[in-house]
C-alpha cells in the first residue's frame, strides 16, 4: 500500500471507449482487471469521466464533418470525434467491471459545449481548471500514477498537465490503450519532454 502522497488517476474507462462503444479503443476493456487490482495499492483513487452534452463542439456531427477530421477552435486545432460519452448515456457509464467503490473523487470533464477537455486538470484552452489539481494538492498528494483511455489523448494530456502542476507523474503503459499509432508516437515524445515517466 502506498501512502497518502500517492494517487491513482484512472482516466475515462467508459463504455464508449471500449469495444462496442462509439469511440472504441482497441483492447480498451483488457485493462479493467489490472486497474481494479492496482486500486488496492492506493489510498487516494480518482476516476475521470468524459461527459459531453449532445451537440458538443468536439463532435463531427455538430459540424457536418467526417469523424477524425480536424477543425480550428478559438483555442487551437481540434480533432472531430464521433458522438461519444453523452451525459447520462450508457456509453458514458464506466465499464461495468470497473471498480468504482474505491474512488473518493470522480471528475467529469468536457461538459461545456464550446470547449473540449482531454486533460483531467485543464480544458483544451489550457487555462480553465477542472479543480482536480486543487483537490489533490489539498489532500497532500505529490505523486500520480495515471492509467486508462486513451493513452494518446486523455491519459497523455492529464499526465503532461499533472507534471506541469508539479506532481511527479508515472504513466503505467500496460494499463492504457491508444486510439492511433501516429498520435501515440507524438504523445510519447510530449510526455518524455514534460518529464513524465512511462513504465511497462
Ligand atoms: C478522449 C477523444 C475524445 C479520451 C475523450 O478519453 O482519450 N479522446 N474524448
Ligand atoms: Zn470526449
Amino acid at each position: 500500500m502506498r501512502g497518502p502522497e500517492d494517487a491513482l488517476i484512472v482516466i475515462d474507462v467508459q463504455n464508449d471507449f471500449c469495444p462496442g462503444g462509439r469511440l472504441a479503443v482497441t483492447g480498451g476493456d483488457e485493462i479493467v482487471g489490472g486497474i481494479n487490482a492496482l486500486m488496492d495499492e492506493f489510498s487516494v483513487v480518482v476516476l475521470t469521466q468524459d461527459w459531453h452534452p449532445a451537440g458538443h463542439s468536439s463532435f463531427a456531427s455538430t459540424h457536418g464533418a467526417e469523424p477524425f477530421s480536424m477543425t480550428q477552435m478559438p483555442y487551437g486545432p481540434q480533432v472531430l470525434w464521433p458522438d461519444h460519452c453523452i451525459q447520462g448515456s450508457e456509453g458514458a457509464a464506466f465499464h461495468p467491471d470497473l471498480r468504482t467503490d474505491p474512488a473518493q473523487m470522480i471528475v467529469r470533464k468536457g461538459f461545456r459545449s464550446e470547449v473540449d477537455s482531454y486533460s483531467a486538470f485543464f480544458e483544451n484552452d489550457h487555462v480553465t481548471p477542472t479543480g482536480l489539481g486543487g483537490y489533490l494538492t489539498a489532500r497532500g498528494v505529490k505523486r500520480l500514477t495515471v492509467v486508462g483511455l486513451a493513452l494518446d489523448y486523455c491519459v497523455n494530456f492529464s499526465a503532461v498537465d499533472g507534471a506541469k502542476l508539479g506532481f511527479e507523474v508515472t504513466v503505467q503503459q500496460g494499463l492504457c490503450r491508444a486510439i492511433a499509432d501516429d498520435s501515440l508516437a507524438e504523445a510519447m515524445n510530449g510526455m518524455a519532454a514534460a518529464g513524465v515517466s512511462v513504465n511497462g
